[in-house]
């Protein structure tokens, strides 16, 4: 089994390698059609009170953690104040406090922002945080923290 796993690792290797030798990007995940990400406890216009609690919808896909390559799967990115680029849609997202991973598969999350208008998207990406093509992302929401 361990042969074999080796075997499989060698083949995925030499097949990336081909495929970074055949484009300068890494290629998008395919996302089914119809998937979508959505936030399911906020909409746009709501006051909240920080902490407040983010809860994350997908339908469509599955969620699986970073680093774990399945089919029709990925994990949430939450996106604060922030918009992604054409370009930066192609690429691993980047990870800062604007650009929240959840790796761990995580379907919620306890967020921490200071007073005034805030801007929240939800944005899935692969195993690699490569978002997917077409991408899955929610409409932005703003809302106010008190
Ligand atoms: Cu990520």
């Amino acid at each position: 089994m361990a042969i074999m796993a080796s075997i499989r690792t060698g083949l995925f290797l030499l097949a990336s390698l081909a495929a970074i030798a055949a484009s300068p990007a890494r290629a998008q995940t395919a996302s089914p059609s119809g998937a979508k990400v959505y936030i399911i406890n906020l909409k746009d216009g709501d006051e909240v009170t920080s902490p407040f609690l983010v809860q994350f919808g997908l339908s469509g896909m599955g969620v699986a953690p970073a680093g774990v390559e399945k089919p029709n799967t990925g994990h949430h990115h939450l996106l604060i104040d922030t918009k992604m680029t054409d370009e930066e849609m192609k690429q691993p997202i980047s990870s800062d406090d604007t650009h929240k991973h959840f790796g761990g598969g995580q379907t919620e999350a306890m967020v921490t922002l200071p007073p005034g208008k805030h801007t929240l998207q939800l944005l899935l990406a692969d195993w690699s945080h490569i978002p997917h093509s077409p991408p899955v992302m929610s409409e932005p929401i703003t809302i106010t923290v008190k």
